[in-house]
């Protein structure tokens, strides 16, 4: 029986790598090097499906995959249209750890901006969990929707901040901006399809605990 395991390439694939290590899976391919969007491993029941981190759910969800493993902040997105459906979320990995904040230029009096009552404009790939922050502290927000580089959007005068992943802070300092506000801590997780969980559920049941392993000294540390 084959379980196809979708992820992205970068990050969470690199940070990945050890877990599989743990469930006793090597990959054989590289994803920066080969072209291939399928990669084996040397498991002959487990296979990677390389695709866009935002992607991932989707794939879950369609049965393209059996499971996946995506940042928190993909999976509020994708669950804040409603299509969140049979999607299961049974383990935080603990790994591609990163905050989500909000960022404004070094000028900018946010304080005073986010009075109750105030109008923001803000942009951000994250629309779904900036509309919700903001909301729940009463302010009023216009959001611009955008894809990549975020921290352009207050340099040339088009929104007063940014809603981002920050890790290092390197990329807003770079850019004169500060962090002013932060969200939510983000990490990602593995996802499972119900209806794959049914059908195969002993081989996933096994990748399950073994990523539950690997992962546990890191919760011990967070706790
Ligand atoms: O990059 P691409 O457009 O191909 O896709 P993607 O951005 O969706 O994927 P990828 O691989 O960059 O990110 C996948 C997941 O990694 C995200 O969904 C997060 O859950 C997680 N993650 C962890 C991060 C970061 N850390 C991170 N620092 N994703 C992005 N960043 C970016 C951030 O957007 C900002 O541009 O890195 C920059 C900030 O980093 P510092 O270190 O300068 O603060
Ligand atoms: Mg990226």
């Amino acid at each position: 029986m084959m379980i196809t395991l979708a992820l992205s390439k970068g990050r969470i694939f690199e940070e990945t790598l050890p877990l599989l290590q743990a469930a006793g899976i090597t990959v054989q391919d590289d994803p920066d090097t080969s072209r291939k969007l399928i990669l084996a491993t040397d498991h002959p029941e487990v296979r990677l499906l390389v695709v866009r981190a935002t992607d991932v759910p989707t794939y879950v969800q369609y049965g393209g995959a059996d499971m996946g493993i995506t940042g928190k902040d993909t999976l509020l997105e994708h669950c804040s249209t409603g299509s969140g459906a049979g999607l299961y979320q049974p383990l935080d990995l603990q790994i591609a750890k990163c905050r989500i904040s909000v960022a404004v230029r070094s000028d900018f009096d946010y304080a005073s901006a986010v009075q109750k009552g105030s109008r923001l404009t803000v942009a951000t790939k994250y629309v779904a969990i900036s509309r919700e922050f903001f909301a729940s502290k009463g302010v009023h927000v216009d959001l611009i929707k955008l894809y990549g580089s975020m921290e352009l959007a207050p340099l040339v005068g088009m929104a007063d901040a940014i809603v981002d992943l920050v890790s290092t802070g390197n990329t807003l300092k770079a850019n004169n901006l500060v962090e002013v506000e932060h969200i939510m801590d983000i990490s990602s997780k593995l996802v499972v399809s119900q209806s794959a969980l049914k059908l195969k559920q002993a081989p996933i049941r096994r990748i399950m605990d073994a990523f539950a392993q690997a992962s546990k000294p890191y919760h011990a540390i967070a706790e």
